[in-house]
């Protein structure tokens, strides 16, 4: 990935505010039974709980369970504000330049939607709009972000976990990774129309998972962050979270999961193989090609040079879940 030279200063009050409007509406749902095993759950077992939202403005979510996983290590308490969350993106469909998704995305259209699971399973099928805030538990859940270009932050997702998909697709013995596959809509993603634009990709984006790591409950299909439906351009209206790899992995605006066989191909990686590998998992021993990966920038309130730095950690600080899943393999080769 490229680094980008653009700056944005903006530390402005109204972010400190965002997040305090936040924490009040976490109490306030608390206190209305949202949060935990909430008295208005009972009798409606398994069934989701959301609002009516419209199809393009980010929207109140109730979540359902109680938050089940935080963020480990050097985290206090401190999300990244709404307004950087939404601001500071990485989504080249709509401009390779951190402040353009945001800008280019505003009249994406994610009603109608339709996800088609499919490949090597025994149950195919296709989640519509509404299935994807109706067919699982979702849940709120806060993890540390790391971009593979040395920045991060901390996010409070909603969204459900992708096992759960997995188990409802009953996966073929022949399945042995998932391939994602992004939108490809050049009419309403102009980084698609203009190769200067979209960061020289050839799209769709496409990203993958063995299939033992899309199985670890850690890996999230999200649908929302704070507390809202997703704004377009953090992957609306759904995308993958998998917080211990860099964030090229969670692929946004989610069209197809395919269940194969073989590794698929992957954007990054077809792109330059010899600095994006397949697996991704953020570890500070190997560095990338261009730059260290031993430290990270932790977007707070300021502009993107001017965060504090902080320690790198292995797996981004979740190898107690996933460690695991790689054991045996030389992580210096299979990066
Ligand atoms: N389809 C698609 N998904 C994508 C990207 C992209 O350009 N296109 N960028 C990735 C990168 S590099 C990062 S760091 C994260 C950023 O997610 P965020 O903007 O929600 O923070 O999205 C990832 N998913
Ligand atoms: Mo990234």
């Amino acid at each position: 990935m490229l680094i980008k030279t653009t700056t944005h200063s903006s530390c402005k009050e109204h972010q400190i505010t965002d997040e305090k409007v936040y924490f009040e509406r976490r109490d306030m749902l608390k206190k209305m039974g949202f949060f935990g095993a909430g008295a208005l759950l009972s009798g409606t077992a398994g069934a989701s709980v959301f609002d009516i939202f419209s199809d393009d403005q980010p929207t109140a979510i109730f979540k359902q369970n109680a938050l089940k996983y935080s963020p480990a290590g050097d985290y206090n308490g401190t999300l990244t504000p709404e307004a950087k969350v939404v601001s500071h993106n990485n989504f080249y469909e709509f401009g390779a330049q951190k402040h353009q998704p945001a800008e280019l995305s505003q009249g994406f259209k994610v009603n109608p939607w339709q996800l088609k699971i499919s490949g090597e399973v025994e149950n195919p099928l296709t989640l519509d709009h509404d299935d994807l805030y109706s067919s699982f538990d979702l849940e709120e859940r806060i993890y540390r972000l790391r971009c593979v270009e040395a920045w991060s932050m901390v996010v409070p997702w909603i969204g459900f976990s992708l096992a759960d998909l997995v188990k409802k697709a009953k996966p073929t013995s022949k399945a042995k990774y998932l391939a994602f596959e992004t939108l490809h809509d050049p009419q309403q993603m102009p980084g698609q129309r203009s190769r200067r634009l979209g960061g020289g990709i050839d799209y769709p984006y496409l990203e993958g998972l063995r299939i033992d790591e899309a199985m670890n409950p850690l890996a999230l299909m999200s649908v929302g962050l704070y507390g809202k439906t997703l704004p377009p351009q953090n992957g609306a209206p759904i995308r993958l979270v998998v917080p211990w790899k860099y964030g090229f992995k969670s692929i946004k605006s989610v069209v197809g999961i395919k269940f194969v066989e073989k590794q698929p191909p992957t954007t990054w990686n077809i792109l330059a193989a010899n600095e994006y590998g397949f697996y991704a998992n953020v570890n500070p021993a190997v560095d990338h090609p261009r730059w260290s990966q031993a430290s990270e920038r932790r977007i707070t309130t300021g502009g993107i040079f001017a965060q504090n730095r902080i320690a790198t950690l292995p797996f981004n600080g979740y190898g107690e879940e996933v460690a695991g899943l790689y054991s045996g393999m030389n992580l210096r080769k299979y990066y």
